[in-house]
Order: structure tokens, then sequence, then C-alpha cells
């Protein structure tokens, strides 16, 4: 069965008391008895402190990135071991943000998953398509490559520690969201591509969210899809009202 998720991707926003407070505000008003999956990723300074902090409740704590190698002279960076020496068991990888702005590829991004799977972690790999391939009308080609490149060397067995989220990069920040209809085309031809690669038991149990600009306002349509399993949420994950809203919109 595959899980339903809403995780927020807090970026380089909250410092450490900003952090704390928002999440004693997600403590107070997310219900304990909900059967969805939820999981914030504040930035590595507050990893630690938020892994305590939430240690005896229902919100789970995700790293946004790691470094693909086990440990040595890589300046600046952070393993996969030391993420899970403060509590940390979920990596975002292969966000756009660091496709775009730091250089990160296909390539490398199948390099940090095979680090985080033999740690036992799991993964959130992100992947979708820019503006240009969509208007081109090759947005099908880039995210099967990406899915392909990133993934398809894994295992079927692996695949139960991945969750996709598919985040179209033209909906990124932008207040423009894929419409459900988009979402759900996509959502469908990345399951029914995983479907071709390892047959059903995998194409029907991995969770794919969404991310782009997923509001309260528009997350119970984007959510109601039958392939839409949850949201990668960014902007909205930053007030505690917002992202509760969009937590119980599932
Ligand atoms: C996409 C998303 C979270 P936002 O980056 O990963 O951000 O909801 O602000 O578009």
């Amino acid at each position: 069965m595959r899980q339903k998720i809403v995780a927020g991707n807090w970026k380089m926003h909250k410092n450490a008391e900003e952090t704390e407070d928002l999440l004693n505000e997600l403590i107070d008003k997310i219900p304990t008895d909900i059967e969805q999956r939820v999981i914030v990723a504040p930035t590595f300074v507050n990893l630690s402190a938020a892994a305590d902090h939430l240690e005896f409740t229902n919100i789970e704590v995700a790293a946004q990135n790691m470094h693909q190698a086990e440990g040595g002279a890589f300046t600046g960076e952070i393993s996969a071991s030391m993420l899970k020496s403060v509590g940390i068991n979920i990596v975002i990888l292969g966000h756009s943000e660091r496709r775009a702005y730091f250089h990160e590829t296909d390539a490398l991004l199948a390099n940090k998953v095979d680090t985080a799977l033999k740690h036992e972690m799991e993964v959130i790999f992100c992947f979708g398509e820019e503006l240009k391939d969509r208007q081109s009308g090759q947005h099908f080609n880039v995210v099967e490559n990406q899915l392909k490149d990133g993934l398809f060397h894994l295992e079927a067995s692996a695949w139960k520690n991945i969750i996709l989220a598919y985040e179209p990069v033209w909906a990124i920040g932008t207040g423009e969201t894929a419409s459900p209809d988009q979402a759900q085309e996509m959502h469908d031809f990345i399951r029914d591509t995983i479907n071709k690669k390892y047959g059903n038991a995998v194409s029907e149990d991995v969770s794919i969210l969404y991310g782009g600009s997923v509001k309260p306002e528009n997350a119970a349509e984007i959510f109601s899809k039958p392939d839409v399993d949850g949201g990668l949420i960014g902007g909205a994950a930053l007030k505690s009202e917002d992202f509760t809203k969009i937590v119980l919109a599932i």
C-alpha cells in the first residue's frame, strides 16, 4: 500500500529560534491521529535540534541534501552517517535548486541515492522538467530520462525506500501551479514508466508527491487525483496554518 505524505521543504529559511517556534506550532496544530505521514526539512544546522524536538511526535524530519561520499576532505559537506548520527533517516535529493545552482547531475544523484540507501535512509527524489521542455513538448522525455538515470539502476527491493517528488521547475516558487490534470497526467506517466521496468508491485507501491506552488487553496484538488500521493511544499510550509491546512487536505 502506498503512503500519503506531505513534506515541507524549508529551503534556506528559519534560524534556530524560528525553527523551534514553527515546530511548536506544528506540534500544536497537526492532529496526532492522522494516517498521512508528515515530514519537515529544516536547514542542516537545525536538524539535530529538530529531531530531538519531534522525537515523540508524528512529525518526521528530513535533510535537504547530503554528500555522496562516506567522509573525507569535502569542505562544507555533510555525510549520510552524520545525518544518521543525529537521528535523520530521510533525505531530499535532486531538488531542482540543487540541480540548477549546484550543478547536480543525474549521475551524481544516482551516487547520492546509493549512499543514502546504503545507510538505510529513505530518499525523496525530486525531478521535473523546465518550462522550455514543456513548451517544446519534451517534458515526458526529460522526466523519463531523469527517472531512468537517477533511479533505474536500483534493484526492485530498494524502491521501498524511495519516495518520488515530481516538481515541474516552471511551477516552483513562481505562484504558477501545474493544473491538477497536468499533475495527474505526469504522475500517471511516471507510474507507468516504473511499471514497465519493475512491474506492478513497485509502481503501485511508490508514493509520488507533487511539488510546485502548492497552497491551502489548491492542495485538495491536486491531492484528489489518483496518482498524486501528497506534496512537497516550499513557501507554504513556512507558515504553520498553511502547512497544517495542506496536511489535512489530503
Ligand atoms: C518546490 C516547492 C518545494 P514551492 O521547490 O520543494 O517549493 O512550494 O515554494 O514552489
